[in-house]
């Protein structure tokens, strides 16, 4: 056998450049290089293998957390078919990247996390940032990476990496059970050398299969089709990755059968299409609800079924309502007790549709899609031409930038009131038009994924929107943007706060405690005294962006425009008043609120969360169809 003799870093970047994957035919590297920020926990070992091999790019971003957030949405506007490894030092450095850890895995998108770990000899411990054990010394901080990674190892010898990086590679790229994936790099085995069998380094392309649905499900399916009366279609983000969305389109124009989208899931069929009922659940709108509500039969494709999508499980209120899920993952196909089409995506909706031919939904259901969608139009142009303030609304800036953008540009978001908003209002015209971190609405998230978003597709323009809140916490990637020359346009709403939480504050009786950026007053103690004044023209424009401050609707409109003329990172900050909310419709999110409470306002908020909490419904131990 021949072999190489390198180090175990060294073995490992070589190993990772001849990653492929392919699917439908089509071949692709998998990793687009790396990101990271050295320390002395990575320094000599991977850094010096990143260094001699330049054919696999290092990255250098200025946090951690944003490295993997930079690489989840990369892979997300990439389908999952491509992505990059996150390197950090041991400790902080590592620490940092559990969150990005998290919302990968949460959003079910392939990241590979490389952090540094303490000395695997031990003699030397404990080292610069290690955390001492005394009832283990095979414990370190990257310990912390196990419950958010979906699959974890730490390479101890530089003779175990070969069977470690295959295994990384089988969930990397796996559908049903991508997410990050962690590979803890001891110190000092990064640095040791091992005979390596050469075939390690040769290409390799890993298979990305469409797995066919079962017969005899798909006929089960076929025939609760057939015999129901409301059928409704909750597309998730699984139909954008599997690349069903032509035939979403197909089967939803043959049956008449309305589609509600989640958030990861919008833009499966464009906004204006005949059956496409826009948004669904708590941040849905009144169509995609109601029909949640009422339909006999749900058949969800590539959706988690989460709180937000189920409405805390009282979407669906038809006493009948049996649930029909197509899903690469077994887990998410038994959700609600439905009929499990353990499958890809495409081929299962492909299946459907050639086995329900001359199947339609009545006329009078029609005549609701129909009404429902015109009614939704109506309400969304009322909220993109309002002219409110200034501070202008919310609404009508997404209004304006939607127009702005062109049907293939990309609008990119995670936390606050925003992405509410955004999923009831956006008018996604192509099916990577709407990228939205909603699996952990992770704050801070957004800038850096709109750079990963960017990377991904360079001819698409992208749209960050972004809250005061989620920018203050993380926008240092605006530097890394520029310093890489890809153009981001960024949209800073500012509300001196959180409207999100804010509006849930009052909502749950608590008046808005804690959720403004205003001073403590010294005679209240309390943070209730004037806004605290943030420069955020002058952060951005320090960050090294263009960035102007607009006021009114048509100073907004004038910089938007200016802005396409930029050849750099922008940003555009626009006070927006908080109180002029983009209303919720038809639906319910529980937040419980204690059950006892001296204030008042919280009593009464409590007796109506008692009452709209009966609605909640129990799907998972409903009998199944069969
Ligand atoms: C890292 C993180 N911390 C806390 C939260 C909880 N949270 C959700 S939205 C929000 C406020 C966001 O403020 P901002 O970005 O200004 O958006 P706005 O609500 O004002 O639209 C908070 C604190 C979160 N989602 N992520
Ligand atoms: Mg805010």
């Amino acid at each position: 056998m021949s072999t190489r003799r390198v180090t175990m870093a060294q073995a490992l970047v070589g190993f990772l450049k001849n990653q492929y994957v392919e699917r439908d035919g089509k071949e692709n590297p998998f990793f687009a290089g790396a990101w990271g920020i050295f320390g002395h926990g990575i320094i000599a070992g991977m850094g010096q293998a990143l260094q001699q091999n330049p054919d696999f790019r290092y990255y250098l971003c200025r946090n951690e957390q944003a490295a993997v957030h930079i690489a989840t949405a990369f892979a997300k506007a990439k389908n999952r078919l491509s992505t990059f490894a996150c390197t950090s030092s041991i400790g902080p450095g590592a620490t940092n990247m559990i969150t990005g850890a998290a919302t990968a895995t949460i959003n079910r998108i392939p990241v590979l996390l490389l952090p540094g770990d303490i000395f695997a000899r031990r003699n030397v411990a404990p080292v610069l940032q290690q955390l001492e054990s005394e009832h283990s010394q095979d414990v370190s901080v990257n310990d912390a990476f196990k419950p958010v990674s979906r699959y974890w190892d730490r390479i101890n010898r530089p003779d175990q990496l070969p069977c470690s990086v295959v295994e990384a590679m089988r969930v990397l790229t796996s559908p049903a059970q991508t997410g990050a994936v962690t590979l803890a790099l001891p110190q000092d085995v990064q640095s040791e050398a091992w005979d390596y069998p050469a075939e390690m380094f040769e290409k390799r392309v890993w298979h990305i299969s469409r797995p066919e649905p079962e017969r005899a499900i798909a006929v089960l399916a076929a025939e609760m089709i057939r015999a129901s009366k409301r059928p409704l279609i909750v597309a998730g983000g699984g139909v954008i990755y599997s690349d069903a969305t032509e035939a979403l389109s197909k089967i939803a124009s043959r049956t008449g059968i309305p589609v509600g989208e989640t958030q990861a899931g919008k833009g499966s069929l464009p906004f204006d299409h005949p059956q496409n009922l826009g948004a669904i659940g708590v941040t849905g709108t009144p169509g995609a609800n109601i029909a949640a509500r009422d339909a006999d039969l749900v058949i969800t494709i590539g959706t988690r079924l989460s709180d937000f999508t189920t409405a805390s499980k009282t979407a669906f209120q038809n006493p009948n309502v049996r649930f029909i899920n197509i899903n690469v993952n077994e887990a998410d196909a038994l959700k609600h007790a439905g009929v499990p089409i353990i499958a890809d995506a495409r081929a299962a909706v492909g299946q459907l549709d050639a086995s329900l031919s001359g199947y339609r939904v009545d006329q009078e259901y029609t005549a609701c899609i129909v009404q429902w969608k015109h009614r939704w139009e109506e309400e969304t142009d009322r909220l993109f031409g309002l002219r409110h303030g200034p501070p202008v609304s919310q609404g009508e800036v997404i209004g304006a930038v939607n127009s702005v953008s062109r049907p293939e540009d990309v609008v990119v978001c995670a936390a606050g009131s925003l992405p509410g908003d955004l999923h009831k209002l956006w008018r996604t015209r192509q099916p990577k038009g709407y990228h939205m971190e909603y699996g952990y609405s992770c704050m801070g998230y957004e800038i850096a994924g709109g750079l990963g978003v960017k990377m991904a597709d360079p001819s698409r323009e992208v749209y960050v929107m972004v809250g005061d809140g989620s920018f203050l916490m993380m926008s240092s990637e605006i530097t890394t943007s520029i310093q890489e020359g890809y153009k981001l346009n960024i949209i800073l709403l500012d509300n001196h706060g959180f409207s999100s939480i804010g509006g849930l504050s009052h909502a749950v009786g608590s008046s808005g405690f804690g959720t403004d950026y205003r001073f403590r007053r010294h005679e209240t103690g309390q943070l209730d005294g004037q806004y605290v004044p943030v420069d955020f023209v002058a952060i951005c424009t320090g960050l090294g962006a263009c960035a102007v401050r607009a006021t009114t609707h048509a100073e907004f409109e004038r910089a938007i425009q200016t802005m396409q003329r930029h050849d750099r990172t922008s940003v555009i900050v626009i006070e927006v008043d908080k109180e002029k909310r983009v209303p919720g419709y038809e639906s319910w999110w529980d937040v419980p609120i204690s059950e006892v409470s001296e204030i008042e306002s919280i009593r009464q908020a409590r007796a109506q969360y008692e009452q709209a909490v009966k609605k909640e419904r129990r799907h998972e131990i409903a009998a199944t169809a069969r």
